[in-house]
């Protein structure tokens, strides 16, 4: 660089800092105030990744005695032996924290959402509460990890036994469990795998249930081919980008039964994406599952009821082909009411993560009757408003939303959002105690990437906030108490700001009800728009939103899972600024700068600099409130003491909820302390379609 040059060069920085000081000045900031210590109960013990499971063949399997007398000696099931893949999931009995279990007994889960339908491909919800998790087996598994060392660590083999790298790191040979079956007999091949790929994550017309299976969320112009019926092949433009084994796990890369679903797909059939979508109604019994159970009874609004796989295709060391457990419920309630029947003991598990029912539930899993063991873990548990980016059209915005979303876009209008948010009083009013803690926005504080001085906190300024506003041109005019839109900008009317919210949970509905109180005060009008799980989801996809409250998912208190969901790094992997349908995405410049370092941290091996990495996001991120963090708090598994192998310390959510990372496939109940909960005891599923379970 010409020395001349060089000085311009450092004249032009000089100014910029002082500029941007120039604009802070309006409003100071800080790192946040250190989290109030936290001791997470329950210690978790770490494993190697490879002490947790493995493939290979045993010389004898087994199963249940009454699967083996009524189904297999009667012929209504062929073997076991031909039942199971030449070389099955086999889990270690070493990392089992309770041996190898018995078969018998239930799993009896309370959810609060509603099912759609069984198309989890096309983006169907079955209810959540671990319902889809079991459903839907995925390419890899992460949440287990929680139980091994984060730096040297990376996804399980799942479905994908097993991958190689070629030498360039550009290509990646994936191989898949060989001789496996849906659980109707059919066999499970990389057709699946390539009917997913092809017709749901790059069809733009399917997305797949999570909001993040888009094509960029596996790296822009990467591409998967078939090799022969059980390897598959990436192809990726940047070599070695381990990251994406991680977005191959739940909830991005988990293939339904391609010979279910294919018929139905528009591609082959004449139906509307929609009909396609709808195709397989929650009545619809016997689904076609690589999980451990299949739906086989489903009354609205009461329960779910699954029964075991026959053809799962995973066992213990023993050879005992696994679930231990015969059936599994979800009944269909609120997710409040989980929490209640977890520790009553009418239900047998539950994420304690509204804390406006930590209180109770501590006071009752405190007594020495209690049926249910109760578990604190790391902070994790993080909501956040977000604000719609986009300009351009996601979600088909009218006059006065559009005007929101100009707004939305302007840093000094975010500046005086977040400065008028009083935090402290956000937490408190949840719960009282060392539970909450000021999230300024940003990587969580309980995941290993989090660095408290990358972290840029706006302190409660009101008055900082009101001047701000006023220097925006938004001012009272009509005297209500709220602020209007300049003359010739939404009709000069009041700024009003629609905010999105699930309705599903308390605690959603406390934060956005603090939200329109602290706004008012700041002379901003929000009104809550409060709707089930299934329609928040689509509005929120769908772009559809001026605000949000939204609890945080896993890249922010796990980075490595769903990384791509950091920083809008394609047309549609941020949850707050996609691109609308045909069109490029308007992303702005501190957007931009993130994307850049999710994508150089996606693509680096090397944990300092992946470090680093996050450290330059933290502040990019905090400092242009790229999201406005409201509050975090540790979340507790709440879990039946009947049942064993729940890995103590079991966080809520990390990679994954809780209803992945214990792996309930391996739980089981000791025969003297097995409940009489079943309601189709010794039946099996049925064929695709029957209305029940068979005799
Ligand atoms: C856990 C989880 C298992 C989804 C859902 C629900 C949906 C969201 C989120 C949680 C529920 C439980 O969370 O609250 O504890 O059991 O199901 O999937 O909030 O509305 O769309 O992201 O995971
Ligand atoms: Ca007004």
């Amino acid at each position: 660089m010409h020395y001349h040059g060089k000085i311009n060069w450092i004249a032009a920085l000089s100014l910029g800092v002082s500029a941007f000081a120039l604009q802070a000045q309006a409003f100071d900031t800080s790192p946040p105030p250190e989290p109030p210590p936290f001791p997470a109960q329950g210690k978790i013990t770490y494993v190697a990744r490879d002490s947790i499971l493995e493939f290979k063949a045993l010389p004898s399997y087994s199963e249940p005695a009454w699967v083996a007398d009524k189904f297999e000696k009667t012929g209504k099931l062929p073997p076991l032996k031909e039942r199971l893949p030449e070389e099955p999931l086999v889990y270690k009995i070493a990392n089992m924290p309770d041996g190898a279990g018995v078969y018998g007994d239930t799993m009896r889960h309370v959810i609060g959402g509603r099912p759609e339908g069984w198309n989890y491909m096309a983006g169907q919800s079955q209810g959540w509460g671990g319902i889809d998790i079991a459903l839907s087996e995925c390419l890899t598994r992460t949440a287990p990890l929680f139980q091994v060392d984060a730096k040297d660590t990376e996804p399980l083999p799942n479905l994908a036994k097993g991958w190689d790298w070629s030498a360039d790191g550009h290509k990646l040979t994936m191989h898949l469990v060989k001789g496996a079956k849906w659980s109707d007999g059919v066999p499970f091949t990389a057709d699946d795998v390539m009917f997913y790929w092809e017709d749901g994550v790059i069809d733009p017309n399917v997305s797949p249930l999570g909001g993040g299976a888009s094509p960029e969320a596996f790296g822009e112009g990467t591409t998967l081919r078939k090799i022969d019926d059980y390897t598959v092949e990436w192809t990726f433009k940047a070599a070695f980008p381990k990251q994406y084994l991680y977005t191959m796990a739940y909830p991005n890369f988990c293939p339904g039964p391609a010979h279910i679903l294919k018929p139905k797909h528009p591609k082959y059939s004449k139906n509307t994406y929609e009909q396609f979508r709808n195709a397989f109604p929650p009545e619809y019994m016997n689904m076609p599952v690589m999980g451990a159970w299949v739906p086989v009874a489903y009354r609205p609004d009461d329960i779910i009821v699954m029964r075991r796989n026959p053809y799962y295709w995973k066992v213990d060391e023993k050879g005992q082909q696994l679930p231990y457990l015969d059936e599994v419920h979800y009944k269909l309630s609120t997710w409040a009411d989980r929490d209640v029947q977890a520790v009553a003991g009418s239900g047998d598990i539950s994420n304690l993560e509204q804390p406006e029912n930590f209180v109770a539930s501590l006071k009752r899993a405190a007594e020495p009757s209690a049926p249910a063991r109760l578990a604190f873990g790391p902070r994790l548990i993080g909501y956040s408003l977000l604000m719609n980016f986009s300009a351009n059209g996601w979600g088909s915005p009218d006059e006065r939303e559009q005007a929101v979303r100009d707004l939305n876009r302007n840093l000094e209008f975010r500046q005086a959002i977040t400065s008028a948010i009083d935090r402290k009083a956000i937490g408190d009013s949840l719960v009282k105690g060392p539970f909450t803690a000021i999230y300024p926005g940003g990587l969580s504080s309980g995941t290993s990437f989090y660095d408290r001085n990358s972290t840029v906190y706006y302190p409660y300024n009101l008055e900082a906030a009101k001047a701000a506003l006023k220097k925006l041109g938004l001012v009272d005019t009509d005297n209500d108490g709220f602020v209007n839109f300049p003359k010739g900008t939404a009709g000069g009317k009041n700024v009003e700001i629609v905010l999105l919210v699930n309705n599903g949970y308390t605690t959603d509905k406390s934060l956005a009800e603090g939200l329109v109180g602290q706004m008012a005060k700041l002379g901003i009008r929000v009104v809550i728009n409060a709707v089930d799980s299934n329609q928040r989801d689509a509005a929120h996809y769908g772009g559809r939103f001026d605000w949000a409250v939204r609890r945080n998912s896993s890249e922010l208190s796990s980075v490595v899972q769903n990384t791509e969901q950091l920083a809008p790094v394609g047309p549609r992997t941020s949850w707050n600024h996609r691109a609308p349908e045909g069109k490029t995405l308007d992303i702005m410049p501190f957007e931009q700068q993130m994307a850049d370092l999710v994508n150089r941290f996606i693509n680096s091996q090397d944990n300092a600099e992946r470090v680093d990495l996050m450290k330059q996001y933290q502040k990019i991120s905090t400092e242009n409130l790229y999201t406005v963090g409201l509050t975090e708090y540790p979340g507790a598994l709440i879990i039946n003491k009947r049942f064993s192998n729940i890995p103590p310390g079991t966080p809520i959510y990390m990679f994954n909820w809780a209803e992945d990372a214990i792996m309930r496939e391996r739980v089981w109940v000791a025969a003297d302390k097995q409940g009489k909960y079943e309601l189709f005891p010794q039946q099996l599923p049925g064929k695709p379609g029957d209305r029940g379970p068979i005799e």
